[in-house]
C-alpha cells in the first residue's frame, strides 16, 4: 500500500507551458514542477523576463526537464501531480540557446535518447548537408548513433546530385533511409531500425518529420502542414511542440518542431575532428601531433587524407567551418 508521501517514477512525454505529461503504467498525469525545481528555472531565467510565459520558447530555455526524463513525481490524484526529482540521464542532445542580452543557454532537446534520426528532404527544401553535419557531431558529442533519413522520395528526380551526395555520408559509415510518407516507400526497413529503442527526429521545418511519423504509425493522425509547396522552407512552423509517442510495434519516437538555428554545445575547437569519424584515425598523425589545427599546419595528416581522396573535401570544409564558430 501506497502512503500518501511517496513518489511514483514516470517519463515525460510532453511540456508545455510549465506542465508537464509524466506517463506512467499508460496513464498521463499533469505534472507542474515542484518549487525546489522551479526555483532553479526562476534563477536561470533572471529577473528581467517577467514575461516567461508568453512562449513555449521563453520557458525552455532554462528548463530544468526535458522531453524523455525519467522523473519522480507526487500524484496529487485526479490526473495532476507534482514533479520533485529528474533522474540521471542516460543521454542528452543540446544546442545552445541565445537569449539577446544574456548568456547562451543550454536547451536540453531530448534526454535519454538512443539514437538520432536525421531528416532531410530529397527536394522541397532541397538539403543543406552543412546542416547534417551539425547535427551528426551534435549526435556523436552525445554518443548517439545516427541515421540519415531522407523523405519525399517521390520528389527525388528534382534533386540531380542526391545519389552523390548520400554516398559521402554512406561510405564514412552513417546508415542511410530513403522513404517517401506518400508510397510507403522505405517504411518497413524504418521500422525495423526504430524497433525497441527511443529515436528522435530533428530536421528543419517543412522536411516531413511529422508526416513521417503518421506513415510510420497512421493512428497517430498528427497535424502536418497543409501549405503549398511554394511556402515549404519558409520557416514556418506546423508542429509547436517537442513530443514523444510511444510505437505499436515497440520503441519511442520524439518528433520536434523544425529548428532553424542548431549551433554546437560544449564542443571544444580541440574535440571537434574527432566528432567527424573519418577524420577521427588521422588524430596525433599529423607533424605537430595533437596540437595541429588540421589547418594550413605543414604535415597534416587529415590534409593528406583529403589529397588521397580518403576524405571527401566537403567533411573538410565542414570542419574548418565549424571550427571557425567554437
Ligand atoms: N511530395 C511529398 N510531400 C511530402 C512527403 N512527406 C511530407 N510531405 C509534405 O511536406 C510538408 C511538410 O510536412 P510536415 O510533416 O508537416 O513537416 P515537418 O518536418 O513536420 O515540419 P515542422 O513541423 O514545421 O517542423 C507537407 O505539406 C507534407 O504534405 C512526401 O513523402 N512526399
Ligand atoms: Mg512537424
Ligand atoms: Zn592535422
Amino acid at each position: 500500500m501506497k502512503t500518501t508521501n511517496e513518489s511514483d517514477e514516470g517519463v515525460v512525454f510532453r511540456k508545455s507551458l510549465g506542465h508537464y505529461s509524466v506517463r506512467i503504467d499508460g496513464q498521463e498525469i499533469d505534472c507542474e514542477l515542484s518549487s525546489r525545481l522551479h526555483k532553479e528555472l526562476i534563477y536561470h531565467t533572471s529577473a528581467s523576463l517577467k514575461h516567461k510565459v508568453q512562449s513555449i520558447r521563453e520557458v525552455d530555455k532554462a528548463d530544468p526537464v526535458a522531453v524523455g526524463d525519467r522523473v519522480r513525481f507526487v500524484d496529487a490524484g485526479t490526473g495532476r501531480g507534482m514533479i520533485t526529482e529528474i533522474l540521471p540521464r542516460r543521454s542528452k542532445l543540446s544546442r545552445p540557446l541565445p537569449v539577446p542580452g544574456q548568456r547562451v543557454f543550454e536547451q536540453v532537446i531530448v534526454a535519454n535518447a538512443d539514437q538520432v534520426l536525421t531528416v532531410f528532404a530529397a527536394s522541397s527544401p532541397s538539403p543543406k548537408w552543412g546542416l547534417l553535419d551539425r547535427y551528426l557531431v551534435t549526435a556523436e558529442a552525445a554518443g548517439l548513433p545516427s541515421r540519415i533519413v531522407i523523405t519525399k522520395m517521390d520528389l527525388a528526380t528534382q534533386n540531380k546530385s542526391l545519389e552523390q551526395d548520400l554516398e559521402i555520408y554512406r561510405r564514412i559509415g552513417y546508415p542511410i533511409h530513403l522513404v517517401c510518407s506518400s508510397t510507403g516507400e522505405g517504411r518497413e526497413e524504418l521500422k525495423q531500425a526504430l524497433h525497441g529503442v527511443m529515436s528522435v527526429l530533428v530536421g528543419k521545418s517543412g522536411v516531413g518529420k511529422t508526416s513521417l511519423m503518421n506513415a510510420l504509425q497512421p493512428g497517430l493522425g498528427l497535424r502536418v502542414k497543409e501549405v503549398s509547396q511554394g511556402d515549404i522552407g519558409k520557416g514556418r512552423h506546423t508542429t509547436s511542440h517537442l513530443q514523444m509517442f510511444d510505437l505499436d510495434f515497440g520503441g519511442r519516437l520524439v518528433d520536434t518542431p523544425g529548428m532553424r538555428e542548431f549551433g554546437l554545445w560544449d564542443i571544444s575547437p580541440e574535440d571537434l575532428a574527432s566528432l567527424f569519424p573519418e577524420l577521427a584515425p588521422h588524430i596525433g598523425q599529423c607533424k605537430f601531433g595533437l596540437s595541429c589545427r588540421h589547418d594550413n599546419e605543414p604535415g597534416c595528416a587529415i590534409r593528406k587524407a583529403v589529397m588521397a581522396e580518403q576524405v571527401s573535401p566537403y567533411r573538410y570544409q565542414s570542419y574548418l567551418r565549424l571550427r571557425e564558430e567554437l
